[in-house]
């Protein structure tokens, strides 16, 4: 008799080694809260933008950086693609929050050292953040994320409209693949053996953002990095 008038979010589960789930890891007050930070990071110096690829393709999602300014393919400390101004520094909150992540995802995981033997609660120490924002046709193709120079792992976190994610293997961007649905306040961390799997988002699942999560409409999602760049 659960889950007709109040939904509960599915147990955490490692859906590949080192790719740990965490359902519902955000609660509404943490979500608006972070959406309030969004405003603010999103007012500039850097406004969100949407990056445009070297063959000419103009992606569709529009990000805004912390710690590092990231553009194909490669960080800079200025955003020399947009307006060539310094990003704003990574939050301490943000950290703190990334190695919690880490430690929760750590304890789900059937390998405990699969995101590194030491302790994660000190030893994450992300230095940038890409915060994507999707309206209702934005998408992600295909890719992975290999612009940083450390295998540490990647900590996600998703506000707003549910999407698909495209989850796939290192060898290929095509199949085998599975689809999942992330949801507001959904924690993914991809570490270890996963770190380097491709992955995209193929669709938004528009007017499915709960109440009280602070956006009406729309998709944001964080991810902490550690850049291994000094
Ligand atoms: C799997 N973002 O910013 S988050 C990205 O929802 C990115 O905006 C998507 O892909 C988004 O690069 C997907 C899930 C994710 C993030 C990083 C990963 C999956 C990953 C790194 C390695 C493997
Ligand atoms: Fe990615």
């Amino acid at each position: 008799m659960s889950g007709a008038l109040f939904p509960l979010p599915a147990e955490p589960r490692e859906v590949a080694a080192g790719a740990v789930h965490m359902p519902g890891w955000l609660n509404l007050e943490e979500q608006s809260w972070i959406v309030h930070q969004f405003r603010q990071w999103a007012a500039g110096p850097v406004p969100p933008r949407a990056a445009v690829m070297p063959g000419g393709h103009r992606m569709s999602v529009r990000t805004v950086c912390l710690g590092w300014h990231w553009q194909p393919y490669r960080y800079t400390r200025e955003a020399t693609d947009v307006n060539g101004m310094r990003v704003l520094e990574f939050p301490d909150w943000m950290v703190r929050l990334g190695r919690r992540a880490v430690a929760e995802a750590g304890s789900v995981a059937s390998d405990p050292g699969v995101y590194g033997a030491g302790d994660p609660s000190s030893d994450f120490s992300p230095d940038a953040a890409l915060v994507n924002y999707y309206d209702d046709a934005a998408t992600m193709g295909m890719h992975q994320d290999k612009d940083e120079k450390s295998n540490a792992p990647v900590v996600s976190l998703s506000i707003g409209d549910s999407c698909i994610f495209r989850f796939g293997n290192t060898a290929t961007r095509t199949k085998p693949y599975t689809d999942l649905t992330l949801a507001s306040g959904d924690l993914f961390v991809f570490g270890g053996p996963s770190r380097f799997a491709y992955h995209g988002i193929p669709k938004v699942l528009p007017g499915t953002a709960p109440a009280g999560c602070g956006l009406d409409h729309g998709r944001i999602n964080i991810t902490m990095r550690v850049t291994g760049w000094l």
